[in-house]
């Protein structure tokens, strides 16, 4: 299986449908009046965290997401279709953040939540909604707004209560295949292990907690060594983490220190989580070996970390995976550890994000050459289209609102001078006669 933990993906809700201009004619009516309908909403769109995806892998082929826009609006006062709001599912445990910003947007940590990261655009209002008793027939109508697009960083950070940590080598993926019903890589060799895996330690009771294994950490691992340190953000929301070693090692106690030295470098939440040193392969020493190379490391010196928080006493477990001595001992620390400590929280504090709901449309450019214009920017652009340009009422109101957007000031600054060619949305206007 790939693992991938870390895309980025293009997002866009979808455009409000424009309103229209229309008149009711029926055949009592004579004097008709307005009756065009408003554009339906653009579609949202969503990041939802869902149990049966496990990796960020499907988005490495499909990373353009894009809800669907409302339909303009209809005659006789019809409203148009909203949009079909988009629900971008993800594994439960991703965080995600604005490309641009830098902000974290969404922690999705429990299956179901849901977050809005794109607002669908609004729907234009038509004609019938604008009158006013000042202006009965309107001959104008609002476009839609458009969609919200951004670029977003999906990064999974899984969810297990209990990190496996440790130099290469020392067992871990071995703890867990003897724990747990997971199968990952085991070898005699360093970094066997090169994506976290995942496995559920059943208690007596029936229930469970969920362990995982990563790849080794070895001194540099944050200046890049080995296989980095990056993986640690799997560990990142676990609620405890079981800290290996080698017990024949011959650099122990200075292999320790290092892991835990690492853990620092890629930060104090992690090196503050309560830790349980556990010596394992005592199988390979005699009884009297093991208990000699435990007196020897001083112990003052590697526990460094709030062991006692989770009434984890102050000394290594040894344990052999192979022959079993020393599990259950572990497995009830464990048990009675997780007792005590807190449930899952979130990493981040995320407040609503304003960003999903701001629909920049008022900007525009101008481009020009030589006396000709083009002028393009999505409010524009919608403005014209929804302008009837046969119809005296519509254009006046168009220019109303291209002034008050500050568009004629603009060419004047830009050069251009009575009588020149401007084009929006692909119509020519001649500046200063029809605009
Ligand atoms: N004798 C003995 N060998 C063990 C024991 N536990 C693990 N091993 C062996 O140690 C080697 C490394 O085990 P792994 O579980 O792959 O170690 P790891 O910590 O996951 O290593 P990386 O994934 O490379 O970081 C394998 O050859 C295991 O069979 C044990 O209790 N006794
Ligand atoms: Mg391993």
């Amino acid at each position: 299986m790939t693992f991938v933990d870390q895309v980025i993906i293009s997002i866009r809700s979808g455009d409000g449908g424009n309103g229209i201009v229309a008149w009711r004619r029926e055949k009592y009516e004579p004097l008709g009046g307005p009756a065009g309908g408003d554009g339906g909403d653009g579609g949202d769109v969503y990041l939802q965290a869902d149990n049966n995806i496990s990796t960020l892998l499907d988005f490495r082929y499909k990373s353009k997401f894009e809800a669907s826009p409302g339909v303009r609006g209809g005659s006789k006062n019809k409203y148009g279709r909203q949009g079909e709001n988009l629900i971008i599912k993800v594994p439960v445990g991703t965080v995600a953040t604005d490309r641009e910003t830098g902000n974290v947007i969404a922690d999705l940590i429990a299956p179901g939540d849901k977050v809005l990261v794109a607002e669908g655009g609004q729907g234009g209002r038509g004609n019938a909604k604008l009158s006013s008793p000042t202006r009965r027939a309107p001959h104008y109508c609002e476009p839609g707004q458009p969609g919200i697009e951004r670029k977003l960083e999906l990064e999974l950070k899984l969810l297990a209560d209990v990190g496996l940590i440790g130099m290469p080598n020392a067992g871990k993926s071995t703890l867990l295949s003897v724990l747990t019903a997971a199968r990952p890589k085991i070898a005699d060799y360093p970094f066997s292990t090169l994506v976290p895996n995942l496995g559920v330690v059943k208690k007596p009771d029936g229930d469970g907690y969920v362990m995982a294994d990563i790849p080794g950490l070895v001194k540099g691992a944050s200046q890049g060594i080995g296989l980095g340190h990056k993986f640690l953000r799997h560990i990142e929301r676990t609620r405890l983490l079981i800290h290996l070693a080698d017990i024949c090692d011959p650099d122990l106690e200075e292999n320790i220190k290092t892991v835990n030295q690492e853990l620092s470098a890629y930060s104090n939440n992690l090196a503050s989580l309560p830790q349980i040193l556990v010596l394992n392969k005592v199988d390979l020493l005699t009884p009297a070996v093991a208990e000699e190379r435990l007196a020897q490391l001083d112990k003052d010196n590697l526990f460094l970390f709030p062991c006692n928080s989770a009434g984890i006493a102050a000394r290594p477990y040894m344990i052999s995976c192979a022959t079993r001595a020393g599990l259950d001992k572990l497995t009830n620390q464990i048990l009675e550890s997780l007792a005590v400590l807190q449930p899952h929280i979130r990493l981040y504090e995320v407040a609503e994000d304003p960003i999903a709901r701001e629909h920049v449309d008022s900007g525009f450019t101008i481009q020009r050459h030589k006396k000709v214009f083009s002028v393009s920017g999505e409010r524009i652009n919608r403005l014209v289209d929804v302008t009837d340009m046969r119809d005296p009422e519509s254009l006046y109101h168009m220019r109303h609102v291209l002034k008050a957007m500050g568009l004629f000031e603009a060419l004047l600054e830009a050069g251009a001078t009575s009588g020149c060619e401007v084009i929006i949305a692909g119509v020519a206007f001649s500046f200063g006669e029809d605009l």
